[in-house]
């Protein structure tokens, strides 16, 4: 069994019921935790709604182009649309880590080029574990964790049956 983070993003529809249709998903596939939901300001082009962020933890079996074909099956069945780089979308799932594996395959680069440098990313991944060392960083003490002013809009029991119980 491997733990494997997934970054969900959603400016576009009814994201909370979006993340939920997901996790729902998901959970055929092994153990599920759910972070606290965020609002964060959008990365990218400015005249675009704020996003929902949010991070599940799945332990699982899936090998990680397999655990990458869920994904994209499921933000396809979300109706995602992709109108510009970065640009508004009704489901985004990144594959973040998978267990300690460095994966540079021309579909899937782990951990997600943006693990690092995004709070929308990383507030919620240390909700769920905050003891989390990425290409030796520790992520509770990178300055754009600590400077982060996002704040939870949801408690982790948001999703419907998912309570992150460790938080
Ligand atoms: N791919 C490679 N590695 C991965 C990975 N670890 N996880 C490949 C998922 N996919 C990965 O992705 C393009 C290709 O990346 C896929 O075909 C896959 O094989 P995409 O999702 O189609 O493209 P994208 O999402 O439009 O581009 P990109 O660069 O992945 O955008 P991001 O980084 O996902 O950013 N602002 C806020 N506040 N919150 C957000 O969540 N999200 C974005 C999108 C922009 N601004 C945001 C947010
Ligand atoms: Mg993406």
């Amino acid at each position: 069994m491997n733990t494997t983070y997934i970054g969900f993003g959603s400016n576009l529809g009814d994201s909370v019921a979006i993340f939920n249709t997901a996790i729902e998903h998901l959970k055929a596939h092994g153990q599920v935790r759910v972070s606290q939901l965020y609002s964060s300001p959008p990365m990218g082009p400015q005249d675009q709604p704020d996003y929902f962020n949010a991070v599940v933890e799945l332990i699982t079996s899936l090998s990680p182009l397999a655990l990458l074909d869920q994904l994209q099956a499921l933000e396809i069945e979300a109706g995602r649309v992709r109108l510009r780089h970065w640009g508004e979308r009704t489901l985004d799932l990144d594959l973040l880590l998978y267990a300690d594996q460095v994966i540079h395959h021309e579909r899937l680069i782990v951990p997600h080029v943006g693990v690092l440098l995004r709070d929308f990313v990383l507030l919620p991944l240390l909700d769920l574990n905050p003891n989390l060392i990425v290409h030796g960083h520790q992520l509770a003490m990178l300055d754009v964790v600590k400077s982060s002013t996002l704040k939870p809009v949801l408690a982790a029991d948001w999703a419907v049956h998912a309570p992150a119980s460790s938080t």
